[in-house]
């Protein structure tokens, strides 16, 4: 039992070192970390399932700090509890490059953060899609290897995020009882007082979304555990508006957005130190407290060495699955299903849309796999995502693999991201490429995370036909491929796309997507390769030497190009037909083998049923690209490319005019 004295010095030590490595950088949040310290300090000294020493221990619990301004408060809790990846040197070099204390918490820079957070929301997003995780991993492996919680705390500007009402009306939907959120209601964001932009009453709201909510004054312990407790044995996810004050402890500055987001100053640092009665110097924690924290970060050393023991002692198979799947390693006999299955392809040279092709390879990969999550924001039967071995998951049972994620693009990829992150699960799940738009936050922090989720984008061009310019993406390729680290891949027929598949499961540190089409295409790739030929991003499809003509296409038009080359060769003009799925895997590749993928023809054209940028690398400036420049249009599809010119005719009608 900590007594109320050591809890508040325990408290103080998190403030102090807030407080003090902001005022070093000259820049950071210290409002957050002292307000929420009290809330912090109860849960990771009481309630909290980890252990400093193995931070990747599968069945820890979660801590996500969604509002990740307040970074020193994560910071100053990975010091404290004796993460050794957090010293106090690198508190001391918050926000300096090359530091782990980056201006907010960055998945990968240290052990002990969960997440990357700072894009409000995102976090409480993420969460939601580790206590999916959790959930379902219980189901499958059994409470003696999976049961934790995910606790968040999140500030006023993460429920004010639009995503927030995504993550947290899917919550109560899967009845995540396991997840506890931390409100810090502070009643200040940036420009002020919540009340100028505000006026939500955040209990109804989750309330409404079936969530249970408890409020406390979040700077009594008593009363904070008191409502963890509670939580705890609720049958729904639960929300504590923890009242604190901003800054919490500054005599001048608390409670104002002052504090929020600039270093209090020398004169406010010595009036806080004064009015805390804490005489040690910046930096310094004193030993007692110091010793106070170390003792929390043991407390389930013991927890975590008879989880152990449970897991040595589980069924010899159950525990490789298990082992396997946390290490993120494939199931060998993968790469001989898909091999199996691209022969039946050149033997049978079936010509579906991509996105029924792309259905037929997961139905081999989740035959293998047992790890995959699939699901759709509302369009299962568009994005042909769910196959005989993923049932639906429903809030009372989780034994199936597939997730109705709703309405909600931007829940969904934020979700998968924390399954993703939890680990166990390869999460991937279906939308229209043009609404990648509304996941883009999500997809760029998978990206900068370096995290395996899996975005099927189908309806991937004017292909779509009827729905019209509202759904025909033009620039979302383009847009896709300026992220960095992502793999945007846009297959060119059933082989290409189990190709893609396999590619996007193999690269375990990186997301995917995977663009598809809604209309039937004819095989293009008709041989027989055990190679991927994708993997290289860009290949010849088909070879001329000295052509006159390299048409590059991807996806849909790569069918364009082959038929463009047919009436080119019949003409006598030797013409190259090159592939190109991914371009990132393409730009990976050393540069003699993008120079000769390139090559040397006279003509470069490039097909693409979208926008030129991202084109120019490969066909020059010179070179000729027949796609889009404008928004589409409503019609039949077959119609639209004639309308827009994209047509083997227009291909070879421009081929012939630079040959002159
Ligand atoms: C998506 C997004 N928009 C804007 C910001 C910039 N921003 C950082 S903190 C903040 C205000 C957050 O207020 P609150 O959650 O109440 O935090 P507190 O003031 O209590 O620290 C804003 C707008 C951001 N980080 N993410």
């Amino acid at each position: 039992m900590i007594s109320r004295e050591k809890h508040d010095r325990m408290a103080n030590a998190i403030r102090f070192l807030s407080m003090d490595a902001v005022e070093k950088a000259n820049s950071g949040h210290p409002g957050l970390p002292m307000g929420a310290a009290d809330i912090a300090t109860v849960l990771f000294t009481r309630f909290m399932t980890f252990d400093p020493k193995a931070p990747s221990w599968p069945n820890r619990d979660r801590f996500v700090l969604s509002a990740g301004h307040g970074s020193m408060l994560l910071y100053s809790l990975l010091y404290l509890t004796g993460y050794e990846d957090i010293t106090i040197d690198e508190i001391k070099n918050f926000r300096q490059l090359g530091a782990k204390t980056a201006g907010h918490p960055e998945y990968g820079h240290a052990a002990g953060i969960e997440t990357t957070t700072g894009p409000l929301g995102q976090g409480i997003a993420n969460a939601v899609g580790m206590a999916i995780a959790e959930r379902k991993l219980r189901d499958e492996f059994g409470s003696d290897l999976m049961e934790h919680y995910t606790y968040v705390l999140a500030g006023d500007g993460c429920l004010m995020e639009g995503i927030s009402q995504e993550a947290i009306a899917l919550a109560g939907h899967l009845k995540l009882n396991k997840l506890i959120v931390f409100w810090d209601d502070n009643n200040i964001s940036i420009d002020g007082p919540i009340s100028i932009a505000d006026s939500t009453d955040q209990h109804a709201r989750f309330r409404a979304s079936q969530w249970n909510t408890i409020a406390v004054d979040g700077h009594d312990p008593e009363a904070i555990a008191a409502a963890v407790e509670q939580a705890q044995k609720s049958d729904k996810p639960t929300m504590i508006a923890c009242k604190t004050v901003i800054g919490w402890g500054a005599p001048n500055k608390a409670g104002t957005h002052k504090v929020h987001g600039s270093p209090l100053g020398a004169d406010e640092i010595a009036a806080t130190r004064k009015a805390l009665n804490w005489d040690a110097e910046a930096f310094s924690v004193p030993s007692d407290v110091l010793d106070a924290w170390r003792l929390a970060g043991l407390r389930s050393t013991k927890a975590h060495k008879e989880w152990q023991e449970r897991l040595e002692k589980a069924d010899p198979e159950k525990k490789a699955q298990f082992v396997r799947r946390f290490a993120g390693d494939l199931e060998s006999g993968l790469d001989s299903a898909i091999s199996a299955y691209k022969r039946k392809l050149a033997e049978t040279k079936p010509n579906p849309a991509t996105r029924k092709a792309s259905e037929d390879a997961l139905e081999v990969i989740n035959g293998v796999l047992q790890e995959t999550i699939g699901g759709s924001a509302d369009l299962t039967g568009s994005n042909n995502t769910k196959t005989s071995q993923t049932k639906s998951i429903t809030p009372d049972d989780f034994s199936g693999r597939y997730i109705h994620y709703g309405v909600r693009e931007h829940g969904m990829a934020a979700a998968m991201n924390g399954m993703a992150l939890h680990g166990g699960l390869i999460p991937y799940s279906g939308g229209f490429l043009i609404f990648s738009d509304y996941c883009r936050p999500s997809i760029r922090l998978a990206a900068l995370m370096g995290i395996r989720v899996i975005h099927v984008l189908t309806h991937d061009s004017i292909g779509l036909g009827e729905d019209g310019p509202t759904h025909q993406p033009v620039e979302q390729m383009a847009a896709l491929r300026a992220i960095p680290n992502l793999m945007m891949f846009r297959p060119a027929d059933a082989t290409e796309t189990a190709e893609c598949w396999q590619l996007a499961l193999e690269h375990k540190d990186r997301p995917s997507g995977i663009a598809l089409t809604r209309q039937n295409l004819m095989a293009v790739r008709t041989e027989f390769e055990e190679q991927n030929l994708c993997a290289k991003g860009a290949y010849d499809l088909i070879s001329s030497a000295d052509a006159k003509v390299t048409i590059f296409a991807t996806g849909s038009e790569v069918e364009i190009a082959v038929k463009a080359h047919e009436a080119l060769t019949a003409k006598g003009i030797s013409t190259r037909v090159v592939s190109v799925p991914c371009f990132e895997l393409f730009y990976e590749q050393p540069e003699a083998y993008q120079k000769a993928i390139i090559g040397n023809s006279p003509v470069k054209i490039a097909v693409e049923a979208g926008i030129r940028q991202g084109w120019d690398h490969i066909i020059g400036s010179d070179g000729t690209f027949i796609g889009m420049s404008s928004f589409g249009a409503s019609g039949p599809y077959k119609e639209l490319y004639k309308h827009f010119g994209i047509t083997p005719e227009a291909v070879v009608a421009a081929a012939e005019a630079k040959l002159g």
